[in-house]
């Protein structure tokens, strides 16, 4: 009895920290900004296929339309009501989505942001997705409805209102976020506001949230919520399964709060996974790869059973949040790969690839002044995800995640699920390779001269397509082979200017 009782404990608890991805599915995907009606045909017509086991989309809730500068990515991070309609997308095509998808087995994540409504500086009227009336001088949110009683402005301690300090947890807290009026997440009322809104969208069929701006919400205050939400919608989840939470709070150190004060809630974003393999992987500050052999936890990260993983985020890639210069996107193309392939070949964390869209950078005195320009659209309304013949987007979306090399690497990172980290390699400097049990090996020349050895790889005896060069198709490979003898090694050569200097093979990838 006992025993059992802490079996069901422990299953409670654990049930957060679960995507939920169908069984062999592993990695998740952001879609930034992208429509309901593109994702719910990508799910079907790629991710399903391609093993990606959920999407995690733009706030889903009507925000304050932005018409200086015109219609920018963040003003989705303001928002104006709980009612589903945005850039992306109506309620009935959030639902069409969210049904879609769960039928061919790819979950959605909603970017939930309820730790403020929009800026205070905005002007009062209806210049919102759905339309809805606010003031936010007044504090008048009617489509909520929210009120001045629902807002931190009485608790927070700064003479200007807004955050002042990150060494002050109570202000980080109380305090508003950018102008962002923070509402007063203590309060039942408001509690309830959010959970009604999170389960209208679990109770559509979602699988979990992103919670936007978590460092800025007291943990208890998140627990309160989560408490109130419901289970997940049986129509495609087990019963008495939980939501997925994964809070975003940065934490590179030396300031006043902690990632680990969150772990109880669920997940928590690891900001310094992109930050450091960024450094490694351009070299800088003397790293190197062969340093990679006790990535993760022997790195000072979080526990990986805490952590959600990424190599950039919608904010960093453009300067905003944090990570710094380091963070590789796809703007470097060729060690971008390299990074997202090791972090889908290693075994630490939750892993989300990013999908982003191109806009027109110009630097001034190192700062991208166009780091606000939305996503591609015609007077605002977002373009359509569009697919060229080579299977790349159009319309300057980038679709990293249809990018040969990472999309074979979600397939990698599927396979070695569960297999312990073996076989590491390296040459003392940035020619590093490792395996996953006797299911995938992966080999990185990030060196300024050529690799050639023999290598164990643990894999059985055979021939091997390498998934980086190209595909296996059929029974033919339209890459690079390799040949794994009967005693698990194998030959491997990488020239330092191939456009993609690692190579990867699986049991999936076996001809
Ligand atoms: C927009 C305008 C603002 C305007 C505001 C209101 O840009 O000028 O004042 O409207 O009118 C997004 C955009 C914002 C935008 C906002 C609302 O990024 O520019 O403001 O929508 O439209 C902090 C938070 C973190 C947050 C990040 C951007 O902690 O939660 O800022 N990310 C999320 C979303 C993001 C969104 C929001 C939250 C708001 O992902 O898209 O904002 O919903 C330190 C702290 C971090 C802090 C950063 C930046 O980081 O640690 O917690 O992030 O500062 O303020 C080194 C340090 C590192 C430090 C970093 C930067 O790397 O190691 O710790 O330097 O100083």
């Amino acid at each position: 009895m006992k025993f059992f009782l802490l079996l069901s404990a422990v299953g409670v608890c654990w049930a957060q920290y679960n995507p939920h991805t169908r069984q062999g599915r592993t990695a998740i995907l952001h879609l930034f900004e992208w429509r309901w009606a593109d994702i719910a045909v990508e799910c079907e017509r790629y991710l399903a296929r391609k093993g990606f086991g959920g999407v995690q989309v733009s706030p889903p809730n009507e925000n304050a339309v932005i018409t200086n500068p015109y219609r920018p990515w963040w003003e989705r991070y303001q928002p104006v009501s709980y009612k589903l309609c945005t850039r992306s997308g109506n309620e009935d095509e959030f639902r069409n989505m969210v049904t879609r998808c769960n039928n061919v087995g790819v979950r959605i994540y909603v970017d939930a942001v309820i730790n403020h409504m929009c800026a205070e500086s905005n002007a009062p009227g209806t210049s919102s997705t759905c339309g809805n009336y606010y003031n936010p001088q007044n504090r008048e949110f009617p489509a909520v409805p929210y009120s001045g009683w629902d807002f931190n402005d009485a608790k927070c301690k700064t003479g200007s209102g807004g955050i002042e300090n990150y060494n002050d947890a109570a202000q980080v807290r109380d305090c508003r976020l950018t102008g962002l009026l923070d509402l007063a997440l203590e309060k039942d009322y408001v509690r309830t506001k959010i959970a009604e809104y999170m389960n209208y969208l679990i109770d559509i069929g979602v699988a979990g949230f992103r919670l936007d701006a978590s460092k800025h919400m007291w943990p208890g205050d998140i627990k309160a919520i989560l408490d109130k939400l419901n289970n997940l919608n049986t129509n495609w989840f087990p019963e008495g399964s939980r939501p997925f939470i994964f809070q975003e709070v940065i934490d590179l150190g030396g300031e006043a709060i902690k990632s680990s004060e969150y772990f109880g809630n669920g997940r928590v974003t690891e900001f310094k996974y992109g930050a450091k393999l960024g450094t490694v992987i351009r070299k800088w500050n003397g790293e190197k790869m062969a340093y990679l052999k006790n990535w993760g936890e022997g790195w000072g990260f979080m526990p990986s059973d805490r952590a959600l993983v990424f190599v950039d985020n919608h904010d960093n890639q453009r300067g905003h949040g944090a990570g710094g210069a380091s963070i590789l996107t796809f703007w470097d193309a060729r060690m971008y790969k390299m990074a997202v392939g090791f972090m889908l070949a290693h075994p630490y964390g939750i892993a989300r690839v990013m999908s982003s869209y191109r806009w027109e950078r110009h630097f001034e005195n190192g700062k991208d002044v166009n780091d606000w320009i939305g996503p591609p659209n015609n007077n605002g309304a977002t373009k359509e995800v569009t697919i060229n013949p080579d299977t790349t987007c159009g319309n300057d979306w980038v679709c990293e995640h249809r990018w040969r090399q990472i999309r074979n690497m979600v397939a990698f990172r599927n396979i070695a699920d569960g297999e312990p980290f073996t076989n590491w390699w390296d040459n003392g400097s940035n020619q590093v390779a490792f395996g996953r049990g006797n299911k995938a090996f992966i080999v990185f020349n990030n060196d300024d001269w050529s690799l050639s050895l023999t290598l164990q790889t643990g894999l059985p005896a055979g021939t091997y397509c390498d998934v980086i060069s190209g595909d296996k198709v059929g029974g033919d490979c339209t890459g690079s082979r390799v040949y794994v003898s009967d005693d698990g090694t194998a030959e491997f050569s990488i020239s330092n200017t191939a456009e993609d200097p690692f190579i990867a093979i699986h049991a999936g990838s076996k001809l």
